[in-house]
């Protein structure tokens, strides 16, 4: 079977056109569902030059996917109602940062490029538990990357870039505006960051389970074509987008993005329901023996603490923009969560939670407990949790997957509540200090865990 690539597919992939204008750090399968799908489809509408140089940093393999297929790949929509696949051209080409670093910094220096933009996960952004920057770890992220073309930017006059952050932090662009502040420095190089670059915030939504074999060979039978680079993503999409741009962007408004003056209430909605849902249904679904999301949530066990998770719980605790409705926010997210053709596996939310949790589960908790409400289905999850690290879903699903994963292990070792507790949330804990628990949420986590 031929492979997709320009050559096998004459109608060249929408916005295949253009040349690059985006350098993108993190180009695994939400990026290509997400910005890149916006990306392609303003430029077949509009015009520009904003094709993608896709950045991995250490992996060759979307790589090995795309290059060979000159950055096309098929976009498969999945829903109850079927199924529906586009190309999409606006991937230029994807380079590893650690065989080929002139040539990322070539792309970020020149003076075409207006935009950098960022899905690395949240622990890409090198942060220590206190939230500052972890500079030994970020030597080896994108900082030194950005420094070098900054660099060469400054020196030559290119004018400064759009750093847009597509991951899900609280305040995600000013984090990475203060993140690469601390990296470059008090100096002419930080000065210049801060005079001439814009970091906008940014709320990005899609759900985006991560490609099996069987959904490449579902596009090969469909199609006719094999194709590497193929990505599953359900119909819905959203993209809130603070208006502070430093120079051009794509005619993303013209796709479905939205442009807005303050990005804060969707995305602490976004992060606290959503996300905060995902990682309960995540805990509670794997210990339940589930797989998949829409099996969790459909769990009688579990469906009524999801809900009360968003509807009593986070959602009080949010001030909604005008026009926002967070009741029927919820009620959209069931309805996506619980679609069946997407088949997205929990064990792939449940990873990482040291770096997820504080902003989906603990910022709830902490504004819940300064009103002296409680937050029965947040303890519910943060019990299941608790128990994911002690190993039960070791057997089945393999070791916890968390970049803090031994010293989550040594903080729950031991079954005393009030140490592990002392352990994850204390001031100089693992995680970020967010939320304490007071003695009788120390209580119900006990009892959670008995
Ligand atoms: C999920 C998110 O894996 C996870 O942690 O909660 O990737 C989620 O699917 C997206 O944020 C949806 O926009």
């Amino acid at each position: 079977m031929r492979r997709l690539s320009l050559a096998t597919f004459p109608q060249a992939g929408t916005g295949s056109a253009g040349g690059i204008g985006i350098v993108h750090f993190g180009i695994g399968a939400f990026h290509r569902a997400h910005q890149a799908w916006y990306t392609a489809r303003a430029m077949a509408l509009a015009g520009g030059d904003w094709r993608i140089a896709g950045v991995s940093l250490r992996s060759g393999d979307v790589a090995a996917q795309l290059n060979p297929q000159d950055g096309l790949y098929t976009l498969v929509e999945r829903s109850a109602a079927g199924a529906t696949r586009q190309v999409i051209g606006a991937v230029a080409e994807v380079l590893v940062a650690s065989e080929d670093r002139a040539r990322v910094i070539d792309r970020l220096a020149a003076p075409t490029t207006h935009i950098a933009s960022f899905t690395v996960t949240e622990k890409g952004y090198c942060r220590a538990p206190d939230g500052r920057l972890d500079r030994a770890l970020a030597e080896a992220g994108f900082y030194p990357l950005l420094a070098e073309a900054f660099a060469r930017r400054a020196a030559g006059g290119a004018g400064g870039l759009t750093l847009i952050s597509c991951d899900n932090l609280s305040g995600n662009g000013e984090q990475l505006a203060r993140l690469v502040g601390e990296y470059l420095g008090d100096g002419p190089l930080g000065a210049w960051f801060t005079a001439n670059c814009t970091c906008p915030n940014a709320m990005v939504d899609r759900i985006v389970p991560a490609t099996t074999d069987e959904d490449r060979a579902e596009v090969a039978a469909a199609s006719g074509w094999r194709d590497e680079g193929v990505v599953v993503t359900e119909p819905f999409s959203q993209w809130v987008i603070e208006d502070r741009f430093a120079g051009p962007r794509p005619a993303w408004e013209r796709v479905g993005a939205e442009l807005v003056g303050e990005v804060a209430p969707y995305e602490t909605a976004k992060l606290r329901m959503l996300n905060g849902a995902h990682s309960a249904l995540a805990y509670l679904g794997l210990l339940a023996g589930h797989v998949f999301v829409h099996e969790a949530v459909a769990d009688p066990a579990i469906a009524p603490l999801v809900s009360r998770l968003m509807r009593e719980e986070a959602a009080p605790t949010i001030t909604p923009a005008p026009g926002q409705d967070l009741s029927a926010y919820a009620d959209a997210l069931l309805a996506r969560f619980a679609n069946s053709a997407l088949r997205h596996r929990l064990i792939q939310i449940a990873m990482d939670g040291s770096q997820k949790l504080p902003q989906r589960w603990l910022a709830t908790l902490a504004a819940r407990q300064r009103l002296g409400q409680p937050s029965p289905a947040l303890l519910a999850a943060l019990a299941a949790w608790l128990r994911h690290l002690r190993g039960e879903n070791v057997a089945r699903w393999g070791a916890v997957d968390d970049p803090l994963a031994p010293e989550l292990a040594a903080a729950v070792r031991g079954g005393d509540i009030a140490g592990t507790a002392q352990a994850l949330f204390a001031p100089g804990g693992l995680l970020p200090d967010v939320w304490q628990p007071g003695p009788d949420e120390l209580e119900t986590l006990a009892a959670a865990l008995a």
